[in-house]
């Protein structure tokens, strides 16, 4: 008898806490990739380093495939933010072109664009 009253208790315990979990950590963990324009070893880390925000969980950018791949919050961001957020630093991805002023101000060894 006593143990079916704990295991009431237990089950209860689960349910809410499952509960709580699903209303209060408001994070819906996604992952993504999609190209990126880069040269250089600093392109690497300046497109690295603009993705080092709150609620982008991790990034990586793969120079010779021109690919970036980032685990966010996608209850925060939406796919579009982030091509937005890499191409104000200067680099062009498949949705959205840099600013040509950005752009010309990258040093000459990050001009990826062709002349
Ligand atoms: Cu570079």
């Amino acid at each position: 008898m006593k143990n079916k009253i704990k295991n009431i208790y237990i089950g209860l315990f689960v349910i809410v806490s499952s509960l709580s979990c699903g209303i209060l950590s408001k994070s819906q963990k996604a992952t993504t990739s999609f190209s990126v324009s880069g040269k250089c070893e600093m392109c690497t880390n300046r497109i690295v380093q603009s993705l080092d925000l709150k609620d982008i969980y991790s990034s990586y950018y793969d120079l010779k495939a021109q690919k970036v791949f980032i685990t966010y919050n996608a209850l925060v961001y939406k796919e579009d933010q982030l091509h937005n957020i890499i191409a104000a630093v200067g680099h062009d991805t498949e949705k959205v072109k840099a600013d040509n002023i950005v752009y010309s101000n990258l040093p000459d060894c990050c001009k990826y664009r062709e002349e």
